[in-house]
């Protein structure tokens, strides 16, 4: 394909990445993704590529989709990435992403989710300036300012993670003005799927309801069940994130669903699905508050429905529902979201 379009993708066996190498399959581009090496295997959120594809190599690949080694704290190896593959896109969405976690490791958070950025920029900048760029930026640097937020309210991050994000999104809009890059941020509040990362509130909630209901769990342990936040539909936001990078100019904006749930809410809708209830279930372990939470997110996305024709159609009680039937399908047929670890399309 003569003007087949090229995309970096950092993240790719994350939720997000999986779902946007889809996307952009689907579209016609080809895609190299970044994964960093691990002494388990960390690709199976990428098994539809590899079982789907009509494309495959004698080797097991994906002629769309190639995939690298590598890390995003790597100023090397992301320099020789961008050099090489001469993107026309950049999705920028390695990082370490779970906000508890970031107070454990706070300097590794602010390298991964933040110092990676400005790494990213600084090769796009030398040797692909005309190649567009995605920031996964996150509702969690609005941290204390009260809903609902849009692209003016006020950044106020409650944990390293959200400080991480905030100078990724300064840096971003800085080479946009500085260099001219053509730099996005996409402000994303919390969105989820079967594919969400077990430790998410979200999917911990939906395997529990599914677990117990099937005799083969008994509680579930939670830290905060009063914060609330907007959550929406991974599969829908990949596609904002794309819409983002098409838009005639450059520019940040809220992706959100503008619904509030608490995590209790949340959890209340998962078990009624599967006929329980809730507080039956329960118990509360400190080791999973934080030291200082973020109350309420429920974002405006207003900017984006009338700037790009972006508007979520899958609310937080749909999503209950998707998450909970892929959890029991997932049990039921004794294969749970990505059973299928593979070194698939690494060179080893
Ligand atoms: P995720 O499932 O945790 O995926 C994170 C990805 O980054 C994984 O592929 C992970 O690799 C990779 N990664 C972590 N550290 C890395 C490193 N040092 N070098 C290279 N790769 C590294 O997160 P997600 O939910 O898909 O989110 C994608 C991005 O959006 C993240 O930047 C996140 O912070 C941001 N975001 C997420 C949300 C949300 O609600 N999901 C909202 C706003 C912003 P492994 O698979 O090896 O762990
Ligand atoms: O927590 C509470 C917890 O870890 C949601 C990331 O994708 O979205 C995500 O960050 C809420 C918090 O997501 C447990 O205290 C209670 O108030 O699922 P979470 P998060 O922190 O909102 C933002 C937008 C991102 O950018 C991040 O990358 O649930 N909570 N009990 C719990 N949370 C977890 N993880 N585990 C619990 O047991």
């Amino acid at each position: 394909m003569a003007d087949q379009k090229t995309a970096i993708i950092t993240g790719i066996t994350g939720q997000d990445g999986s779902y946007l190498a889809e996307f952009l399959i689907e579209k016609g581009y080809k895609v190299v993704g970044v994964v960093r090496r691990s002494s388990s295997f960390n690709t199976h959120r990428l098994r539809n590529l590899q079982d789907n594809s009509e494309e495959m190599h004698a080797f097991g690949y994906n002629s769309s989709l190639s995939l690298e080694y590598g890390d995003v704290t790597d100023a090397g190896f992301i320099g020789r990435l961008v050099h090489s593959v001469g993107p026309d896109e950049y999705y920028n969405l390695g990082a370490q992403s779970h906000v508890r976690v970031s107070f454990d490791s706070p300097s590794y958070t602010s390298e991964a989710s933040g110092n990676s950025t400005l790494t990213a920029l600084e090769a796009l900048k030398n040797f692909a300036p005309e190649c567009r760029f995605y920031q996964a930026s996150s509702s969690e640097m609005f941290g204390a300012t009260p809903p609902p937020q849009n692209e003016e309210a006020r950044f106020y991050p409650r944990s390293p993670y959200g400080i991480a994000k905030l100078f990724s999104y300064w840096t971003t809009v800085n080479y946009r003005e500085a260099y001219g890059i053509r730099a996005s941020n996409g402000i994303l509040f919390n969105h989820e799927s079967p594919g969400r990362g077990e430790s998410f509130v979200t999917k911990k909630i939906a395997t529990a309801a599914a677990k117990i209901s099937l005799g083969i769990q008994d509680k579930i342990a939670l830290g905060n069940l009063n914060s609330v936040r907007d959550w929406g539909y991974a599969p829908e936001y990949v596609g904002a994130m794309w819409a983002m990078l098409q838009a005639e100019s450059s520019s940040d904006y809220v992706i959100a669903t503008g619904k509030a749930a608490s995590v209790r809410q949340f959890g209340e809708m998962c078990f009624a699905l599967v006929g329980l209830k809730f507080d039956n279930f329960v118990t509360e372990d400190p080791r999973l508050f934080r030291p200082t939470e973020v109350d309420s997110l429920v974002g405006d996305a207003s900017k984006a429905k009338e700037a790009l024709g972006w508007e979520p159609q899958i609310d937080v009680t749909k999503l209950a529902d998707i998450m909970v039937r892929a959890e029991l399908d997932a049990i039921k047929s004794g294969r749970a979201f990505g059973d299928k670890p593979s070194y698939w399309g690494l060179q080893t």
